[in-house]
């Protein structure tokens, strides 16, 4: 069993998300970056296993993107600014059909990017809840208003599906570990302009060298 160190605990996964801004906000640690998805996807896993074909995929890129990080060129790696001049001015980036590179950090990374979308909108639905509202209702709503346009008609059922195998708002809260509902909402309001934060400059980013597309 896991001791109480080891148990998943929502606020530190949200730090991380505050401790990849660099420079005023102006750029995002890779490393941090990654580390926050990580503590994400460990927390999708106590959800159970009717989620794990979305963890697998988040599983899938964060490796990706590791990988890059701790091979030959991982300094150019370090920060998203980085990461997007090296590969732009390598022509290491399929703009706009996959081929010779298929996933590069530019794609992989966008990917995480549209997810990170969700896990806000989500977040900050569940913070402004009621102790009554519908954890699916909230999830799916979220997801439609982010994720799901770039997903095709099956991903989109499946986990329109899946949605509806989640715990309760108190469960929800319970396995945050973060302490009693009023101290979880107060936790998500200090912790989610972080989140706020790394979207923005991410989309900025794309949004300037118009990568936002990336087949
Ligand atoms: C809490 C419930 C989790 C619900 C997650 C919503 C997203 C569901 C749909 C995801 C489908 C993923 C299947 C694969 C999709 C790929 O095709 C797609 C595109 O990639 P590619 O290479 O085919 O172009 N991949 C993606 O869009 C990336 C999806 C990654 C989703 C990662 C979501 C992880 C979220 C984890 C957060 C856990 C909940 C935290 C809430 C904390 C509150 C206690």
């Amino acid at each position: 069993m896991d001791s109480a160190e080891d148990k998943f605990c929502l606020r530190e996964v949200l730090v991380s998300f505050k401790s990849c801004l660099l420079n005023d906000d102006k750029d995002v640690l890779v490393e941090h970056y990654l580390t926050g998805w990580k503590g994400l996807v460990r927390f999708m896993n106590t959800l159970g296993t009717v989620f794990s074909f979305v963890s697998k995929d988040a599983v899938t890129k964060i490796q990706i993107m590791e990988n890059y990080l701790k091979g030959d060129n991982g300094e150019r790696y370090r920060t998203l600014r980085s990461m997007v001049e090296y590969e732009l001015s390598g022509n290491l980036v399929d703009l706009t059909k996959r081929s010779s590179h298929p996933d590069s950090g530019c794609r992989t990374l966008l990917r995480l990017h549209r997810a990170l979308r969700w896990l806000q909108l989500f977040l900050e639905k569940l913070r402004t809840s009621s102790e009554d509202s519908k954890t699916s209702t909230l999830c799916s709503e979220a997801y439609n208003d982010s994720l799901a346009n770039y997903h095709p008609w099956l991903i989109r059922k499946t986990a329109s599906v899946a949605f509806f195998a989640l715990p309760t708002r108190n469960t929800f809260f319970e396995v945050m570990n973060v302490g009693s509902p009023d101290v979880v909402v107060e936790m998500l309001g200090e912790a989610l302009p972080y989140v706020s934060k790394v979207y923005d400059f991410t989309q900025e980013l794309y949004v300037q060298r118009n990568l936002l597309d990336l087949p």
